[in-house]
């Protein structure tokens, strides 16, 4: 098996159970269910951030979607402050690397091995236009968990090989419908979309969802530099 892709150290909140001898109804009964749990996942993961964990364990409620008929293929307009950069797909690697205590280097192939996730959501543009689109691709919290996120990282940045840069606080980076998508309304994504790899996420503006990402970096803090836009005014958070 590929190195990078071993199974992953993160376990589910069954296995974990079972690990304590504890399982979810008496967890259930005690009354005080996270607090016995939080206990558990002390000991157990000792070096992993409580609330990062406590996210994994505990999706976020996801946004409702469209149906496949509300696509609107034609409304999503292509929208770069640069030229579209030249990646060849074959060479190409995803660097995922910062707070994590497993620093990972994934090509596509490795990528699309992961559980792919479609969703149909309406992206929109501040800049006064927006587009129900679907896309496909794996969860940024299956990338971030794989990694084995540190105690301390608490935002994620993105950069991209046409200089864009961005920068996500933690929530959002593992919310469920936050994806690295490489599929655009059932097609592998076109180069000016993003390809091979961008965000999409039903919880952000438009700007916050950074195409041709080539690396995700875990970190503590913020520098000055947030984003690419933000930098010039926008909003960080740039919640939907
Ligand atoms: N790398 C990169 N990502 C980017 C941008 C960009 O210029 N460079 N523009 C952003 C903006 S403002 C929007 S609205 C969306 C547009 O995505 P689209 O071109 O696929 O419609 O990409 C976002 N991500
Ligand atoms: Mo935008």
């Amino acid at each position: 098996m590929d190195p990078i892709l071993r199974p992953r150290k993160l376990l589910t909140r069954r296995q974990l159970l079972q690990l304590s001898g504890l399982s979810a109804t008496s967890l259930l009964m005690s009354g005080c269910g996270s607090r016995l749990f939080d206990d558990v996942a002390q000991k157990t993961f000792e070096p992993l951030n409580q609330s990062i964990e406590a996210l994994i364990l505990n999706p976020q409620k996801p946004v409702p979607e469209f149906p496949i008929s509300a696509i609107e293929p034609k409304a999503l307009l292509v929208n770069t402050f640069n030229s579209v950069p030249d990646i060849d797909p074959k060479t190409y690697r995803l660097i995922i690397d910062g707070e994590v205590n497993h620093p990972m280097q994934l090509s596509i192939t490795d990528i699309q091995k992961m559980p792919l996730t479609s969703m149909v959501i309406r992206h929109v543009c501040v800049e006064g236009w927006s587009a129900i689109v679907q896309w496909g691709g794996v969860r940024l919290r299956d990338l971030i968990s794989l990694a084995l996120p540190k105690k301390n990282a608490r935002f994620v940045y993105f950069k991209s090989a046409d200089g864009y840069y961005e920068s996500w606080d933690m929530p959002s980076s593992l919310h469920p419908q936050t994806l690295m998508a490489y599929q655009k309304n059932g097609q592998p994504l076109s180069d000016d979309n993003g390809a091979p790899l961008r965000l999409a996420s039903p919880i952000k503006l438009g700007y916050k969802q950074s195409k041709w990402v080539t690396r995700i970096t875990l970190v503590n803090r913020l520098t000055p530099a947030k984003g690419y836009w933000e930098d010039q005014g926008y909003e960080w958070y740039g919640g939907l």
